[in-house]
Protein backbone atom coordinates (compact mmCIF):
# COMPACT_ATOMS: atom_id res chain seq x y z
CA UNK A 1 0.00 0.00 0.00
CA UNK A 2 1.54 3.01 -0.75
CA UNK A 3 0.78 6.33 0.51
CA UNK A 4 0.26 9.87 -1.16
CA UNK A 5 3.42 11.30 -2.32
CA UNK A 6 4.47 7.93 -4.28
CA UNK A 7 1.18 7.55 -5.54
CA UNK A 8 1.20 11.27 -6.93
CA UNK A 9 4.34 9.90 -9.53
CA UNK A 10 1.96 8.48 -11.33
CA UNK A 11 0.27 10.34 -13.86
CA UNK A 12 -2.82 8.62 -13.02
CA UNK A 13 -5.21 11.75 -12.05
CA UNK A 14 -8.59 9.90 -12.37
CA UNK A 15 -8.00 7.67 -9.17
CA UNK A 16 -6.48 10.30 -7.15
CA UNK A 17 -9.52 11.24 -5.50
CA UNK A 18 -9.38 14.91 -7.03
CA UNK A 19 -5.93 15.89 -5.07
CA UNK A 20 -3.23 15.82 -7.41
CA UNK A 21 0.51 17.08 -6.74
CA UNK A 22 -0.08 20.42 -7.18
CA UNK A 23 -3.22 20.22 -4.73
CA UNK A 24 -1.14 17.96 -2.43
CA UNK A 25 1.79 20.67 -2.29
CA UNK A 26 -0.55 23.72 -1.74
CA UNK A 27 -2.07 21.64 1.15
CA UNK A 28 1.48 20.92 2.85
CA UNK A 29 1.83 24.61 2.49
CA UNK A 30 -1.60 25.13 4.39
CA UNK A 31 -0.60 22.41 7.18
CA UNK A 32 1.07 24.55 9.60
CA UNK A 33 2.06 21.35 11.84
CA UNK A 34 4.16 20.02 8.98
CA UNK A 35 7.11 21.70 9.95
CA UNK A 36 6.19 21.44 13.80
CA UNK A 37 6.57 17.73 14.38
CA UNK A 38 7.96 18.41 18.20
CA UNK A 39 4.39 17.67 18.79
CA UNK A 40 3.49 14.19 19.59
CA UNK A 41 0.34 12.56 17.32
CA UNK A 42 -1.00 12.12 20.85
CA UNK A 43 -0.48 16.31 21.61
CA UNK A 44 -2.32 17.10 18.35
CA UNK A 45 -5.04 14.45 18.96
CA UNK A 46 -6.18 15.67 22.42
CA UNK A 47 -5.68 19.54 21.39
CA UNK A 48 -8.24 18.53 18.28
CA UNK A 49 -11.01 16.16 20.56
CA UNK A 50 -13.15 19.38 21.27
CA UNK A 51 -15.94 17.19 22.63
CA UNK A 52 -13.36 14.81 24.45
CA UNK A 53 -15.27 11.81 23.42
CA UNK A 54 -11.47 10.73 22.52
CA UNK A 55 -12.36 10.24 18.42
CA UNK A 56 -12.33 12.75 16.17
CA UNK A 57 -14.65 13.58 13.90
CA UNK A 58 -13.82 14.47 10.04
CA UNK A 59 -14.83 18.12 11.64
CA UNK A 60 -11.99 17.90 14.14
CA UNK A 61 -9.45 16.34 11.93
CA UNK A 62 -9.82 19.42 9.55
CA UNK A 63 -9.16 21.60 12.60
CA UNK A 64 -6.19 19.36 13.73
CA UNK A 65 -4.77 19.90 9.82
CA UNK A 66 -5.82 23.54 9.93
CA UNK A 67 -8.07 23.39 6.59
CA UNK A 68 -10.63 21.63 5.39
CA UNK A 69 -9.02 21.26 1.99
CA UNK A 70 -9.75 17.39 0.60
CA UNK A 71 -11.00 16.25 4.39
CA UNK A 72 -13.26 14.09 2.79
CA UNK A 73 -9.90 12.54 1.24
CA UNK A 74 -7.67 12.58 3.66
CA UNK A 75 -10.37 11.19 6.56
CA UNK A 76 -10.94 8.59 4.49
CA UNK A 77 -7.30 7.61 4.49
CA UNK A 78 -7.13 7.91 8.14
CA UNK A 79 -10.20 5.75 9.09
CA UNK A 80 -8.52 2.46 8.44
CA UNK A 81 -11.51 0.19 9.93
CA UNK A 82 -14.44 2.86 8.27
CA UNK A 83 -15.94 3.19 10.99
CA UNK A 84 -16.71 6.97 10.82
CA UNK A 85 -14.34 8.41 13.38
CA UNK A 86 -10.81 8.30 13.90
CA UNK A 87 -9.53 6.79 17.08
CA UNK A 88 -6.11 7.93 18.42
CA UNK A 89 -4.41 4.92 17.16
CA UNK A 90 -5.51 6.05 13.47
CA UNK A 91 -4.41 9.10 13.67
CA UNK A 92 -1.39 8.83 15.34
CA UNK A 93 -0.75 6.41 12.53
CA UNK A 94 -1.87 9.41 9.78
CA UNK A 95 0.33 11.83 11.20
CA UNK A 96 3.07 9.65 11.64
CA UNK A 97 2.74 8.84 7.74
CA UNK A 98 1.78 12.21 6.71
CA UNK A 99 5.23 13.79 8.24
CA UNK A 100 7.48 10.16 8.06
CA UNK A 101 6.11 8.46 5.07
CA UNK A 102 9.17 6.28 4.87
CA UNK A 103 9.08 5.32 8.70
CA UNK A 104 5.78 3.17 8.28
CA UNK A 105 8.12 0.37 7.46
CA UNK A 106 10.58 0.15 9.72
CA UNK A 107 7.39 0.25 12.31
CA UNK A 108 6.29 -2.86 11.33
CA UNK A 109 9.95 -4.28 11.27
CA UNK A 110 10.51 -3.36 14.88
CA UNK A 111 6.84 -4.64 16.04
CA UNK A 112 7.82 -8.04 14.18
CA UNK A 113 10.92 -8.56 16.08
CA UNK A 114 9.63 -7.58 19.72
CA UNK A 115 9.34 -10.19 22.13
CA UNK A 116 12.60 -12.08 20.09
CA UNK A 117 14.85 -11.32 23.19
CA1 LIG B 1 -14.29 14.26 19.32
CA1 LIG C 1 -11.94 4.51 12.78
Amino acid sequence: MTFLISSFSKTDRDRSGGLNLKEFSAFLGKVKWWNMSRKTPEQWFKGSDKDSNEVLSKEELADLLGSKAHIDVFFKRADKNSSGDLDQKEVSAFINELIFPSTRAKNIRKTKSKGQN
